[in-house]
């Protein structure tokens, strides 16, 4: 069979890793044509051979990395290249170039020889280099990145050329957007790394975890299921499973399985931080040695269970004290950052948040292990915003959206933090194509996820159009009560959310969350009364969203999650003033008056229950 798995890159006692990020070189494709770089072949030289080069970190953006307006808002191919080797002693092993994501569309070519495509900007893709790799010298990577959105991307875009001459010049054109109300970055956005395994390897894991209460203590059921490649088939008896705590020790092992279920007595549920136990976010390791290679998989003991009106965590019931967020930040756009992902994880906990929502794609690896780690909970959206008009809910757009979920679940369907799926952002619910075109989408995602994870989507349509919430398990809503309606009013959204949380409650007895709400704030912009934009105004509009949720929360809601966790960028339009600044941090991360209050808010709720 061919290979599925995409187990992160790890050292082992069989495996090495290597990190290709640095600085690379660069070039975008200017010509007329937008494609002369394939007339002229550019992987088939090192860049510079082929014209002038920038430096380029990667990861990063490349938009915010120059001073040139063209690169920043640059529509189409671009290249990057840079050499490497790859150790003689590497030859009798497997290696493997893998890119943690690349925006959007992404060709490799490894000397010259063309390597690997991968379509969709959020999720890692990787292949095998051995028959086009040099053990005995130098190696050059090229990439090719393409950042045109079309109707059947996810998101999904389109181009609009300027062609009347007498009002646009020659090659004008903008990528339109609609409802994607975040910056297209492109580029190289996380690790490239290459590595290498044994050539007979574990490819796959998956874990699936549950508990029994035995009198005082509690059981941890793992049940684990491990695919190899490349190999002959092998004896069982190389099969060697040992669960590790978080000290080191071997809580449990099994033999000669490469299916099985394992035990752990006395186990360490895996809990948000919030929910006030001895160790929130507890990780064990799956340790896996199959005749010579090794592989750690971490994981966490806990369950995830949905009634008509509750979500429950291990058998308690979790409030999502939430926050949507993005992966943005000055200067390198949507490149992986650790300093900013550690910065964002105090910043979260210091504001109290338990979850977010990955609005409105897939995050790094790097940041979702994080949530794993400090028991942040997730809700893991796929990249489907944007999806308004028919043209987006065709038979390409299914076959992709598909294969998105199934690359985003194959990734992150070990993760404890992962509780629930988001299958789309505000789609257009209320089209009739959307109705099977969502049961679709949704049946899939229920079919790729052993973990039988809940599914939801952040709708923007009322509750008597929408055709989709229907399939989901968790209903969530985006609501802007008193900005994009009644602007500046507060004094409607109490009444406004109720009357809109009763439908939808009427209609579906599904459990209800507000997955945004939010009003844009300029830092330091005071006026009293408080006036749209001020920094009063956010806390004053927020004080209302808070009593609504506060009259719902014992019932049915089970999570409010604020719009944003910090300001970031956007295309340039005439409501957007340096970007979307409804934050309640600055895009550096500085606190609006907003995040006390939230704060506030978020630690005496904790505190009470
Ligand atoms: C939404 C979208 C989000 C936007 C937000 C806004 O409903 O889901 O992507 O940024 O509204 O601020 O308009």
């Amino acid at each position: 069979g061919s290979s599925k798995g995409m187990l992160y890159p790890q050292d082992s006692e069989s495996r090495v890793v290597k990190t290709l990020d640095g600085m690379w070189r660069f070039r975008v494709d200017t010509s007329s044509s937008r494609n002369q770089s394939f007339v002229d072949q550019w992987w088939t030289r090192p860049l510079a051979e082929t014209g002038p080069v920038l430096t380029m970190p990667v990861p990063s953006s490349y938009n915010d990395i120059t001073v040139d307006k063209s690169i920043r808002d640059f529509i189409g191919w671009a290249w990057y290249d840079r050499q490497f080797f790859v150790p003689e002693e590497w030859a009798n092993q497997r290696v493997v170039l893998r890119f943690g994501s690349v925006h959007y569309h992404a060709i490799v070519w490894v000397n010259g020889q063309y390597v690997m495509t991968h379509v969709g900007g959020h999720l890692p893709f990787e292949a095998e280099i051995n028959g086009v790799a040099n053990f005995h010298g130098a190696n050059r990577v090229t990439v090719a990145v393409n950042n045109t959105l079309s109707p059947t991307t996810l998101p999904p875009g389109s181009l609009t050329f300027g062609s009347d001459p007498q009002k646009y010049p020659p090659g004008y054109v903008i990528q339109e957007m609609q409802h994607m109300d975040f910056f297209n970055y492109a580029g190289i956005h996380r690790h490239v790394h290459l590595y290498t395994t044994p050539r007979s390897y574990i490819d796959d894991i998956t874990i699936v975890t549950s508990f029994n209460n035995v009198g005082d203590s509690v059981d941890g059921i793992v049940t684990y299921d491990i695919t190899t490649m490349g190999g002959q088939a092998r004896a069982a008896g190389d099969v060697q499973v040992a669960i590790v705590n978080k000290d080191g020790t071997v809580v449990a092992q099994q033999s000669n399985q490469l299916q099985g279920t394992i035990t752990i007595t006395n186990v360490h549920l895996w809990w948000p931080y919030t929910s006030k136990p001895s160790n929130p976010g507890y990780m064990y390791t799956l340790k896996v040695s199959i005749s010579g290679d090794v592989y750690r998989q971490p994981f966490g003991v806990r369950t995830v269970a949905v009634t008509d009106s509750q979500l429950y965590i291990n058998g308690r019931p979790f409030y999502c004290l939430g926050v949507g967020k993005h992966e943005d930040a000055d200067i390198r756009g949507k490149g992986f950052d650790y300093a900013l992902t550690a910065k964002d994880f105090n910043l979260m906990k210091w504001m109290g948040i338990n979850c977010f929502r990955t609005s409105h794609y897939p995050y790094a690896e790097e940041i979702m292990d994080q949530a794993d780690e400090q028991g942040i909970v997730v809700i893991d959206e796929c990249p489907a915003v944007n999806i308004i008009s028919a043209a987006n809910m065709g038979p390409a757009s299914l076959a992709h959206h598909k294969e998105v979920i199934t690359e985003m679940i194959q990734r992150d369907k070990n993760r404890p933090s992962v509780i629930m799926w988001s299958v789309a952002n505000e789609p257009s619910s209320n089209l009739p194509e959307a109705e099977d075109y969502f049961r679709d989408v949704v049946a899939h995602t229920k079919s790729m996820d052993s973990a039988h994870r809940p599914i939801t989507f952040a709708s923007s349509v009322d509750s008597n159009s929408d055709l989709v919430a229907q399939f989901v398990d968790v209903i969530s809503i985006n609501r802007y009560y008193g900005w994009y309606s009644d602007t500046g009013h507060a004094e409607v959204i109490l009444l406004q959310l109720s009357t809109e949380l009763e439908a939808w409650r009427a209609r579906h007895r599904k459990p209800i969350i507000i997955s945004e709400y939010g009003a844009d704030t300029i830092p330091g912009l005071h006026q009293y009364p408080e006036f749209v934009f001020s920094e009063e105004f956010q806390t004053s509009f927020s004080s209302e969203y808070h009593k609504t949720f506060d009259k719902y929360r014992s019932q049915f809601l089970v999570g409010e999650m604020v719009w944003n966790f910090a300001d970031f960028m956007t295309t340039q339009a005439i409501i957007r003033v340096g970007g979307n600044r409804k934050g309640v941090l600055t895009r550096q991360r500085q606190p609006k008056a907003a995040a006390h209050q939230l704060r506030a808010r978020y630690v005496a709720i904790t505190n009470s229950t």
